[in-house]
């Protein structure tokens, strides 16, 4: 028996559509074990993301910014995918056209079984140096110290810290598949970090039902077709169950 209800309009266009896309944030790890940015509690109080994720911040204090790097990287280390995860992972199977574009480094979509993933934000398991762009991605994480690079360059981590540039490849890929999708699910994000945060609005500017997915109302719930409140680990295996019956039916 279902507890999370969606709506009929969902249901129809869920089974009429061949595009899928699908944006993640945060809160999908949440369950996981992975703290999020903006949710009360846990280290995110103490330092915002704005000012340790940023390059000034990193030449300032490039140890302090490393270590906090190497810190999140033992708890993710240690994490697993949660059932939030492998539903989605599972749910590309369903659609002609499933795209999953994330703005998580944590890289649990993929050890979840998604075949293609768009990383926005990076991935925290790569390095490269700041001068040549060189690869360093098999660091010891007991290191607590940045290490320099054979030209003399900082290497940080492979993510991307407020006013840089997305990957370019990965943010126009991400716009395509907003701009052609019968349905957009934006879930465990809050909304607030650009450009990622204007998918959804170039999603529902094509005529996409956009759906949210967030046990908080966030700062676009306003503007979704439909906004589903609950966690994804609980509301994601539910809507693969729903989507498998319907296609089974069809
Ligand atoms: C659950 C749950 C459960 C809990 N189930 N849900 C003014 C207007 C517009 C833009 C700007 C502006 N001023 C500055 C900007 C630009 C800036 C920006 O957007 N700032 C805003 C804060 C205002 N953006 C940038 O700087 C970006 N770059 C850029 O714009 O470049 C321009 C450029 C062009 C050309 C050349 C040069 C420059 C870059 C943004 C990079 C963001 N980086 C980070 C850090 C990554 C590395 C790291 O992890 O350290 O990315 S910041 C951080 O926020 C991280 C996240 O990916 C991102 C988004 O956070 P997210 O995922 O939404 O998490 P939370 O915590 O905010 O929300 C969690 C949600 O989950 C909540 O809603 C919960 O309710 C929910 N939840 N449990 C489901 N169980
Ligand atoms: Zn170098």
């Amino acid at each position: 028996m279902s507890r999370v209800q969606f709506s009929k309009e969902l249901v129809e266009r869920l089974n009429d559509t061949e595009a899928v896309t699908v944006l993640t944030g945060a809160g999908v790890s949440a369950e996981s074990g992975v703290p999020t940015f903006r949710d009360p509690g846990g280290i995110w109080e103490k330092f915002k993301p704005e000012q340790l994720a940023n390059f000034e911040a990193f030449m300032s204090d490039p140890d302090f910014v490393w270590s906090w790097y190497q810190h999140r990287r033992e708890i993710m280390r240690d994490v697993k995918p949660n059932p939030g995860h492998y539903a989605l992972a599972e749910m590309e199977k369903y659609f002609a056209v499933f795209n999953l574009i994330t703005q998580n480094i944590d890289n649990l979509h993929h050890r979840a079984g998604s075949k293609k993933v768009i990383e926005l934000h990076g991935n925290i398991e790569r390095n490269y140096c700041i001068k040549c762009r060189k690869h360093f991605d098999d660091i010891d994480i007991c290191r607590k110290q940045v290490l320099k690079c054979d030209c003399g360059g900082l290497i940080r981590p492979d993510v991307v810290w407020f006013g840089e540039a997305l990957p370019y490849n990965a943010l126009k890929n991400a716009e395509e598949c907003s701009r052609n999708c019968g349905v957009f699910f934006s879930i465990g994000t809050s909304a607030e970090v650009y450009p990622a945060a204007s998918l959804p609005l170039v999603a529902k500017q094509h005529y996409s039902y956009v759906v949210e997915i967030n046990p908080k109302r966030t700062a676009h719930s306003e503007l979704m077709d439909e906004v589903i409140e609950g966690r994804s680990g609980e509301v994601l295996p539910e809507l693969l169950n729903f989507i498998k019956l319907n296609k089974i039916e069809k």
